[in-house]
This record gives C-alpha cells, sequence and structure tokens, in this order.
C-alpha cells in the first residue's frame, strides 16, 4: 500500500488529522489495532474546548454535536461545604465549554470518513517503523493474521500513551518530563440525571469528586481513590455512599441513583515525550503527552496538536516549504506546556494529597478561597478551561 500521511491509531488525534489532510486534498491512511466497536464504546472524555467545537463545525462534522451537545458557560468548585460559581462565559468573553462524549466524537467521525470513501483499517496493528530519517518511510503492520506494508511519506504518531511510534524514536532523542500523582480516579457512568445543570468540582475532606454528565439521562462521576486501588472493593453501594458524602448531600435527596453502566479506575500522570517530531514521524495527542483530566485537557490538546500538523503537511506540500514542519514541535509545545501547566494545577488545588501537613491543608483551601472570589484568578481559570487562543505561525 501506499499513501502520503500513514497515521497509527483511530483516536481523537488520528480521526481529526484524516478529516483536516483530506479538506486539504491529501492522502492518508488510517491503522487502528481494535475493532470499530471498541473504539467507539471506550469510555474517556467528555468535555470539548470552544475551539473542538468550532473545528468540528468547520469540518462539517458538527450536526449531531450541535443536537445532542449540552453547552456550558459555568462551573462550579465546591469546598469546605460550599459551592460557588465560575462564569467562564462571562470571564472569557462569551466562551463556552461543551459536554458530548469523546465516545460519541470518535462515531462521529468515523462515520464521515468512511462515508467520504477514507481509508480507515480496523485491526491493523502496527507493528514496526522504518526509514524515518529519509523521504520514503514505511509501516509495517498486521492485519487478519497477515504482515502487510504501508509507504508513506510522513508518519503520524497518533497511537496514544501506550502505542508504539514514540517507543520507535531512539531513547536519546527524546526528553521525558512526567509526574505521577498519589491517587487515581475511580469513574461511574450512571443510568440517573446530572445532579446540577453544570459540572461541580468538589475538594472534599474524604478526597476529590467530579459530578459530570453525559446528558440529562445519563451522569458521569468521579471519585478520588488510592493509586492502588481494586475495583472490585467498590460495591456500586460504597460508590453512592461516598458520591453522597463528597457532595455533602447528607440527606441523600439531591443525588439521583441509578443503574452503574460502566466504572473503571485511571491512573493520573503528566507526561511529556519532546521533540514530538523524530524525522518523518510527527508524534500527537497522547502519544506525545499526558495531562491529569483534572482540568479536561486530553482530548482537546490532541486536536490542537492535529490543527498544527495538518497546517504544515499542507505548506509542505502546496510549496515545498518544510518551514511549519520544522517548527510543528515547538509550536506544539507552547499549547503542551501551559496545558500541563493547568491540569497540574487544577489537580494539585482540588484533590487531598494524604503526606499534606495541616499548613499545607490550609493553603490548599486558601488557595480555593482566592480563586473563587477573585475575578482576576477566577478569569485565569476560566480562561484556561474554555481554551486558550490557538498559536498562530
Ligand atoms: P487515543 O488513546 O484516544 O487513541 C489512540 C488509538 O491508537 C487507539 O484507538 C488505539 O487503539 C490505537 N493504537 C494503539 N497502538 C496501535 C498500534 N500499534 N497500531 C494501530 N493502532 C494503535 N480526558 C478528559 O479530558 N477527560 C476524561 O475523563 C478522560 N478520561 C480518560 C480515561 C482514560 C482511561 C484515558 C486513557 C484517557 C482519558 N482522557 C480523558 C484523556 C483522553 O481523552 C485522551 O487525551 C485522548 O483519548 C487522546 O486522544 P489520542 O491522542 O487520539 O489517543
Ligand atoms: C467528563 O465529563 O468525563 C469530564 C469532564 C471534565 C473533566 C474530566 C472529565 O475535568
Amino acid at each position: 500500500m501506499r499513501t502520503q500521511v500513514g497515521i497509527v491509531g483511530a483516536g481523537p488525534a488520528g480521526l481529526f488529522l484524516a478529516h483536516l489532510l483530506a479538506r486539504d486534498g491529501i492522502d492518508c491512511v488510517i491503522l487502528e489495532s481494535r475493532s470499530r466497536t471498541y473504539v467507539e464504546e471506550r469510555q474517556r472524555a467528555g468535555l470539548l474546548e470552544q475551539g473542538t467545537v468550532d473545528l468540528m463545525i468547520e469540518l462539517g462534522l458538527g450536526g449531531r454535536l450541535q443536537r445532542e451537545g449540552i453547552v456550558h458557560h459555568g462551573l462550579e468548585l465546591s469546598f469546605s461545604g460550599e459551592r460557588h460559581r465560575i462564569a467562564l462565559s462571562d470571564l472569557t468573553g462569551g466562551k463556552t465549554v461543551t459536554i458530548y462524549g469523546q465516545t460519541e466524537v470518535v462515531k462521529d467521525l468515523i462515520a464521515a470518513r468512511l462515508a467520504a470513501g477514507g481509508e480507515l483499517l480496523f485491526e491493523a496493528e502496527a507493528t514496526a517503523l522504518e526509514g524515518l530519517d529519509t523521504a520514503a518511510p514505511k509501516i509495517r503492520f498486521r492485519r487478519g493474521g497477515e504482515d502487510a506494508a504501508l509507504d508513506c511519506d510522513f508518519v503520524a504518531g497518533c497511537d496514544g500513551f501506550h502505542g508504539m511510534c514514540r517507543p520507535a524514536v531512539p531513547a536519546e532523542a527524546l526528553a521525558v518530563y512526567e509526574r505521577d500523582y498519589p491517587f487515581a480516579w475511580l469513574g461511574i457512568l450512571t443510568q440517573s440525571p446530572p445532579v446540577s445543570p453544570e459540572l461541580i468540582y468538589v475538594n472534599h475532606e474524604r478526597g476529590f469528586a467530579l459530578f459530570t454528565m453525559r446528558s440529562m439521562e445519563v451522569s458521569r462521576l468521579y471519585l478520588q481513590c488510592d493509586v492502588h486501588e481494586d475495583i472490585a472493593n467498590w460495591s456500586d453501594r460504597r460508590i453512592w455512599e461516598e458520591l453522597h458524602r463528597r457532595l455533602g448531600d447528607d440527606s441523600g435527596s439531591e443525588l439521583t441513583e441509578g443503574a452503574v453502566l460502566q466504572k473503571g479506575i485511571t491512573p493520573m500522570r503528566s507526561f511529556v515525550a519532546a521533540p514530538m517530531r523524530h524525522g518523518r514521524l510527527l508524534l500527537a495527542g497522547d502519544a506525545a503527552h499526558i495531562v491529569p483530566p483534572t482540568g479536561a485537557k486530553g482530548l482537546n490538546l490532541a486536536v490542537a496538536d492535529v490543527r498544527v500538523m495538518a497546517r504544515a503537511l499542507a505548506e509542505f506540500y502546496a510549496t515545498g516549504s518544510p518551514r511549519r514542519l520544522d517548527l510543528y514541535s515547538d509550536t506544539c509545545l507552547k499549547r503542551v506546556w501551559k496545558a500541563q501547566h493547568f491540569s497540574w494545577w487544577m489537580t494539585s488545588m482540588l484533590h487531598r494529597f494524604h503526606d499534606h501537613s495541616p499548613f499545607e491543608r490550609r493553603v490548599q483551601l486558601a488557595e480555593l478561597d482566592y480563586v473563587t472570589g477573585s475575578r482576576a484568578a477566577s478569569t485565569a481559570l476560566a480562561e484556561n478551561y474554555v481554551g486558550l487562543p490557538f498559536e498562530s505561525v
């Protein structure tokens, strides 16, 4: 097989890239190791920045998003038993965020890609990359028990944190920056109405909690738990009791319970691998960086990366100039590090650190008091949360 851009991974990064390249008339093939059903049902993010929503609409992919997405103009921070609203739109000149599950984003992009005749191969696992330091790299992959190869001009490494593209870069060519957090998130998807029309982030004595949603009938609820926690220790009953407690819903009348449709534990880490380009390999999304989900940046950062990549490839194919390709990594990393800071800051401010001294605990609560009481400080949170302006090169 031959194409211009070989894309490894059909997550948000790979799928948005394919649509952007198609718009510029650039050929591409996506290799995805899992089945379509698996990729479309994998529960992950749910909050889209303004810029991600605008891009989906600009690409003509926003129909269902605009019908079913839930637009939010604010969020709540809860601590010391009180809730405080951050008026996102008022503080950012009208910008919003939209609740629309990553599963739905992926379904829409896959359906549109296939309907347009795009080449998207499921259950095709990339196994090796060759010739990254030449003008004709090759992706070796396995599908249906057969080995095959995809010849291309560029490889887009959109295969997530556990993929094979980043490890294909010689270790000495990569700088890795990381921090693991001493806790994780226990997340459940439930057949129950959201407890509030906007998200509630809770800093509680017993740990963090997040009350979010997927629709007016389906909620997504998260609890801070121990990093080595075994999900088997958490019955649905125990999860609901803990959610009521951290919400401050002592009467149990505020949070409506429902069937638990899915539950899982997600470790919390901050990770950056740089540079995001190695010869003809361009890394994007979780393949290059991971943020703790407290700032809801993961999916949105992946989209921001491939916006930059698509423009660089379009310039190369249109003019032969490698200018934007040479700036790709630095351009993306400017935004990545700001999102890393924001996600680390939100995580540090909202989670219970069991090694915190009483002094550190009080400082954490004072920071929350300052952020929710100062227009300047809540504006800083709001502008990061809705999504910072895209880097222009
Ligand atoms: P993805 O991981 O989404 O996609 C990579 C794709 O590459 C996958 O489909 C994989 O199957 C495929 N692949 C891997 N190896 C391959 C190979 N060798 N050959 C072919 N294909 C290969 N963000 C939030 O904002 N909120 C959340 O609540 C949230 N929850 C999360 C929960 C979990 C468990 C995880 C892992 C992430 C979560 N995130 C969350 C972050 C998430 O949204 C990611 O940032 C987002 O999926 C990144 O998109 P991609 O970079 O496209 O990577
Ligand atoms: C979600 O809806 O899954 C979600 C929203 C906001 C976050 C994290 C997850 O910060």
